[in-house]
């Protein structure tokens, strides 16, 4: 009789874990703040900044909405310490990841590890998709643009258990950010997480 009590106990407390944790981000909606990361202070420019007038226009509800999402760095710096351009989505924790995309300006920087979605989950997995390793569709949403959409085929496992990968897994979120740490520069715009689409600052 124990067992059985447990067992639904059990099962009641599982219900609840579920319940949360697919929650997405479609639910929550977000912003996406750029900051520029260099805990050693090198000696190094970087600009992380949601940009007007070089963004892909009309895309978001927002006509007004011209703004791209610019990400550059002089010249890489080895990790540790590093040094990168970050555009963190906020809030970034909590909820379950199933689709992730960007549009990329051709011509900017777009190479299979910078920049990057950094997704990492509670349970200490660590994953990236790099520009170039996504499905890439040119000329959309306009000319002189191709909009990037990862799958589970594009994933890099950082940390975590070989083979696994956050899309459309319960594994929770831990932080959700763009990574730029190569040098040169990147533009890009309408950030999709889970279909919800960021395309400019606050
Ligand atoms: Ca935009």
């Amino acid at each position: 009789m124990g067992v059985t009590v447990g067992r639904f106990a059990f099962l009641v407390m599982t219900a609840a874990t579920l319940a949360v944790s697919t929650r997405t981000a479609a639910d929550a909606g977000f912003d996406v703040v750029p900051s520029a990361f260099n805990p050693a202070r090198v000696d190094v420019q970087i600009k992380a900044a949601w940009t007007p007038g070089i963004g892909v226009p009309d895309r978001t509800a927002d006509s007004h909405d011209d703004q791209g999402l610019v990400l550059s760095i002089s010249d890489t710096v080895a990790y540790p310490p590093g040094a990168s351009a970050v555009a963190e989505v906020t809030p970034g924790e909590g909820h379950t990841l199933r689709h992730l995309a960007f549009d990329h300006k051709i011509g900017t920087h777009c190479s299979g590890g910078s920049p990057r979605w950094v997704v990492e989950t509670t349970d200490g997995g660590v994953y990236a998709f790099g520009c170039s390793a996504g499905v890439r569709e040119i000329d959309l949403p306009g000319s002189g643009w191709e909009r990037v959409t990862f799958s589970c085929s594009d994933v890099q496992v950082l940390a975590g258990v070989d083979g696994s990968c956050p899309l459309g897994s319960v594994q929770t979120l831990s932080a959700l950010k763009i990574v730029h740490d190569e040098a040169g520069s990147t533009t890009l715009d309408n950030l999709d997480v889970d279909f919800v689409v960021t395309g400019k600052g606050r």
